[in-house]
């Protein structure tokens, strides 16, 4: 799949202010910090699309992006960002339930975890968050860039283990550094649309 056109379609704290449930939807989640704005920016080819930022907690809202006039991606808050107030983080949870309960366009949320590092207690419950969804069974490790393959090897079965995968969950490492293994998730982003 070819990523032709991609623009901020609405930002939002409320269910009222969501665009139209039209389309078919490709959220990203994952903990402050991790990637997700990076990422988006490198699958779209737009380096400034999505702010991406040093200090974490930067995405406090959940952003729809309208790609190719035909479907959305969605970047959702990052968690785990202790430093964020108590009425901020009870915030992000009901903003969370609320979209996933109520968005028939939703198809999948892509769960992104840092390569180097055992995902967190909030990673492994996220993920729980998915599958009890049905909306789990892509992983992507961000940040590729900093281990070597051997690591990236390792890491990778130690994160499946942590987050309980199954064998046919997919694991994807990317780098929107490096600007690779970017491919392998536009081709499972293009089989979700299709179905
Ligand atoms: N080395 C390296 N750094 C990365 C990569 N992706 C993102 N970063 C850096 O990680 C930091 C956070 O990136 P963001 O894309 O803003 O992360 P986010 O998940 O959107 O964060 P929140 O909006 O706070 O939830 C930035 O300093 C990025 O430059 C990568 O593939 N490799
Ligand atoms: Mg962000």
């Amino acid at each position: 799949m070819i990523i032709k056109q991609a623009e901020l379609e609405a930002v939002t704290a409320k269910k009222n202010q969501y665009p139209e449930d039209n389309l078919k939807e490709i959220a990203f989640a994952g903990r402050s910090n991790v990637g997700k704005s990076s990422l988006l920016n490198l699958l779209t080819g737009r380096k400034k699309l999505a702010r991406v930022s040093g200090s974490p907690g930067k995405t406090r809202t959940i952003n729809f992006y309208l790609v190719n006039d035909a479907f959305r991606i969605v970047d959702l808050p990052g968690y785990g960002y202790a430093k964020l107030s108590k009425s901020v983080t009870e915030n992000w949870g009901a903003m969370m339930e609320t979209y996933f309960q109520n968005r028939q366009g939703l198809k999948k949320v892509i769960q992104l975890v840092d390569i180097r590092h055992k995902p967190s207690a909030q990673d492994v419950q996220m993920y729980e968050y998915l599958r009890h969804y049905g909306l789990d069974g892509i992983v992507v490790c961000t940040k590729a860039d900093k281990v070597s393959r051997n690591e990236a090897a390792k890491n990778i079965a130690m994160i499946r283990k942590t987050l309980d995968l199954s064998k046919d969950d997919k694991v994807i490492p990317i780098s929107s550094l490096k600007r690779t293994g970017y491919e392998a998730l536009l081709d499972e982003i293009e089989a979700l649309l299709e179905d």
